[in-house]
């Protein structure tokens, strides 16, 4: 598209360049079938809610596929290869998630650990930037299902963000400077969406922890 009719973007932000969003990316099909092998996944590592290193509980319910997994606790934040409540090792990463990772980020690497974030109407997560991860140049991938998110997205450097909404099957992508963005989920849309069994918004997040 020529600079002459490129429309204006909302906001310009050079820091935010490594962002992408593949709207509707898994078709409903897909959608379900994901649904279904993650939440047979949860019945082996399921949802619980962990603490900030504070004590505070996260309103957001977690658990983890692959290799490694996101745990945060009294200790800390860390990746670690067992569910901090069975011990169990975490289930492995569904194929079509290592397909769109390989796909979509194009990483010589797969993915070895899977978020697996459960939000229900009310939960929320607050601006963050992720950096627990040893390669902070690795992408980090993105799925939502369920409810629509009002996600929120700023520089890493501060500054004004934006809002944005993913939807059930958006797919997204934050590599280069965006990989450091800071990011929260303001809200769910509660009912938006019929996907999951309890409703909700699921989201499942591909990265390189090591
Ligand atoms: C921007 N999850 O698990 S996904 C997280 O919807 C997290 O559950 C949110 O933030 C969720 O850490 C947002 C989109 C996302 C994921 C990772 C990012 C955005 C990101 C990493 C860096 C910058
Ligand atoms: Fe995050």
């Amino acid at each position: 598209m020529s600079l002459m009719t490129r429309p204006a973007p909302l906001m310009t932000d050079d820091a935010l360049d490594g962002f992408r969003l593949w709207p509707g990316r898994l078709a409903a099909p897909d959608q379900a079938r994901l649904r279904d092998q993650v939440l047979a996944a949860l019945r082996a590592a399921p949802l619980y809610r962990p603490v900030t290193p504070g004590g505070r509980p996260f309103s957001v319910r977690m658990s983890n596929l692959g290799p490694l997994g996101w745990v945060s606790d009294r200790a800390g934040y860390r990746y670690q290869a067992t569910h901090p409540e069975t011990g169990a090792p975490w289930p492995p990463i569904p194929d079509v998630l290592l397909s769109l990772w390989h796909e979509l980020t194009g990483w010589p690497q797969p993915p070895d650990a899977c978020l697996v974030n459960l939000y229900d109407a009310d939960a929320r997560m607050g601006l963050h930037q992720d950096r627990d991860e040893k390669d902070l140049e690795a992408p980090v991938l993105s799925v939502s299902l369920g409810d629509t998110a009002v996600f929120r997205i700023g520089a890493a450097g501060g500054g004004r963000t934006r809002s944005v909404r993913l939807a059930s099957g958006d797919v997204c992508m934050l590599s280069g400077q965006a990989r450091l963005a800071r990011h929260g989920i303001d809200r769910i849309l509660g009912g938006s969406s019929s996907l999951l069994p309890d409703g909700g918004r699921m989201n499942l997040t591909l990265r390189r922890a090591t």
